[in-house]
C-alpha cells in the first residue's frame, strides 16, 4: 500500500498499448464492437469493455480509479460538476417520502437543491448545525434515509465529528454522504470514520488549477457502485475525457499543494487573528476554532480556506475586497492562486437572508482561498487592502463629523 504522496503520482495510471507514462486521452463518444454478438454481450454485462462515453470511458475511468484509491473507496463516478455529483448522490439514495438531514453550512446551491428542487419530488429536509450532535439527533425522523454533511462547511468552516455522527445515522438506518471538497483525501478520509458515500467538487483542490469544472462520487462497495453507475447513466451528468485528463494531471501535485495550502493558510489566519481591524477569524488550524479538537483528530491539516470579518462589517469587507491586488476577486477556491469573495452576496446569495442567518453566514463574512504563492506576498496584499479599507472608513467618518 503506497503512502498518499506516492499514490497521488501513481493512482489510476494503468497499462496502455505503447507504455506511455501518461495515459492517452480517449477523446471519443463511442467505441466500435468486434461483432454484433460482442456488442450484445457488453450491453448485457457479460463482458467488460467500453460502449459509449456516457456509460464509461478509459480516460475518465483512470481519474475515477485515482480518486477512489485516494479516498480508500471502492470506485468513483466522475460527474460534470460538483453539483452534478451532489445531485447524483442524493437522487440515487432518495425516493419520494424520504427525509434528509443536511448541515446548515454547505455550499449555497446544495442547500437550495434540497429545499427548492428535491422538495418538489416529495423529499423533505431539515437543515441543522452538524457541529452539534444533539441537534442532529433531534432532527431524525422515522423516514430519515440520508444525512448530508459538509465538513469543514462552506463558508463558516464549522466541523462535524464524523465518527459519532455516522454511528448515530447507521443506528437509525440512514446513510451518510460527506462532501470532502475542502479537505481532499490528503487531509481527511470520511470512509475511515464511517461515511457511506463521499462527494467532491473536482473544480477545487483536486484539480487545483482553476481550469476545469467537475465532480466525483466515491462509493464503498460493488453493490453501491452498480446502483450509482446505473443512476448516473440515466441522470447523464458525466465528465468528459479531456477534463478528466486535466484533473488527473492536477492530482499528481495534490499532496504538495495541500501541504503548502495548509502552511500558508495557518500563517494568513494567524496574521488576521492579531490584526486590530479584524473582528473574528475562523480557520480549523487555529486553537480559537470552536471544533479545533475535532479538527486535530479527524483532519491532517486545516486546509486552504479562511473566513473572517472586519470590525467595520460588510462595508469594510467590500472596500477591502475592492483593494486587493494579488488575490483575485472571484468565487471558487482550491486553486494555486489566492481568491477572495463575499458569500452573502455571491456564493451563498441564493440561500436567502434567513437561511444564511440560520447558518451563521454573517453579511460581513469574507472568505479567502489561500493559494500557493509566497505567504508573505498574500499577507502583504491583505494588509494593504485592510489599510485602504480603514483609510476609506476614516475619510467617511471625518466627512460625517465635518458635515
Ligand atoms: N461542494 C462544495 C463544498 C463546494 O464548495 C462547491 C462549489 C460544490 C460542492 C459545487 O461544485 P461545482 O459544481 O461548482 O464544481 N463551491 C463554490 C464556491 O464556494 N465558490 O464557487 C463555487
Amino acid at each position: 500500500m503506497l503512502a498518499p504522496d506516492s499514490l497521488v503520482v501513481h493512482a489510476g495510471i494503468g497499462e496502455n498499448e505503447y507504455l506511455a507514462v501518461v495515459p492517452p486521452i480517449y477523446q471519443t463518444s463511442t467505441f466500435a464492437f468486434d461483432c454484433a454478438e460482442q456488442g450484445a454481450d457488453l450491453f448485457a454485462g457479460k463482458r467488460d469493455g467500453y460502449i459509449y462515453s456516457r456509460m464509461g470511458n478509459p480516460t475518465v475511468r483512470a481519474l475515477e480509479d485515482a480518486v477512489a484509491a485516494l479516498e480508500g473507496g471502492h470506485a468513483g463516478l466522475a460527474c460534470g460538476s460538483g453539483m452534478a455529483a451532489v445531485h447524483t448522490a442524493l437522487a440515487t439514495l432518495l425516493s419520494a417520502g424520504d427525509h434528509v438531514i443536511c448541515s446548515e453550512s454547505v455550499y449555497g446551491p446544495t442547500c437550495t437543491l434540497l429545499e427548492t428542487v428535491l422538495s418538489r419530488f416529495g423529499i423533505e429536509s431539515t437543515i441543522v448545525d452538524s457541529s452539534d450532535l444533539n441537534a442532529v439527533q433531534d432532527a431524525f425522523r422515522p423516514n430519515t434515509t440520508v444525512v448530508y454533511i459538509e465538513t469543514p462547511g462552506n463558508p463558516t468552516l464549522a466541523i462535524c465529528d464524523l465518527e459519532p455522527l455516522c454511528k448515530m445515522a447507521h443506528e437509525r438506518g440512514a446513510k451518510v454522504i460527506v462532501d470532502n471538497t475542502f479537505m481532499t483525501p490528503i487531509l481527511q478520509q470520511p470512509f475511515r470514520w464511517g461515511a457511506d458515500v463521499v462527494v467532491h467538487s473536482l473544480t477545487k483542490f483536486l484539480n487545483g488549477h482553476a481550469d476545469v469544472v467537475g465532480g466525483m462520487v466515491v462509493v464503498k462497495d460493488e453493490d453501491q457502485y452498480s446502483l450509482f453507475r446505473k443512476s448516473l447513466n440515466h441522470l447523464g451528468g458525466v465528465l468528459g475525457p479531456f477534463d478528466s485528463f486535466l484533473v488527473h494531471r492536477g492530482i499528481k501535485t495534490l499532496s504538495l499543494r495541500m501541504q503548502r495550502h495548509c502552511e500558508s493558510a495557518l500563517k494568513v489566519a494567524t496574521y488576521l487573528e492579531q490584526h486590530p481591524s479584524v473582528e473574528w477569524v475562523r480557520y480549523p488550524g487555529l486553537e480559537s476554532h470552536p471544533q479545533h479538537e475535532v479538527a486535530e483528530r479527524q483532519m491532517a491539516g486545516g486546509g486552504g480556506v479562511i473566513s473572517f470579518e472586519l470590525a467595520g462589517g460588510i462595508e469594510a469587507g467590500r472596500a477591502m475586497m475592492n483593494a486587493v491586488r494579488l488575490c483575485g476577486l472571484a468565487v471558487s477556491l482550491g486553486g494555486v492562486e489566492s481568491l477572495i469573495q463575499h458569500p452573502a452576496s455571491m456564493t451563498h446569495a441564493i440561500m436567502g437572508a434567513e437561511a444564511r442567518h440560520r447558518a451563521h453566514i454573517t453579511d460581513g463574512l469574507v472568505r479567502v482561498s489561500v493559494g500557493i504563492e509566497n505567504p508573505n506576498d498574500i499577507i502583504h496584499d491583505l494588509d494593504q487592502a485592510i489599510a485602504q479599507s480603514n483609510s476609506m472608513s476614516n475619510t467617511a467618518n471625518a466627512g460625517e463629523i465635518h458635515a
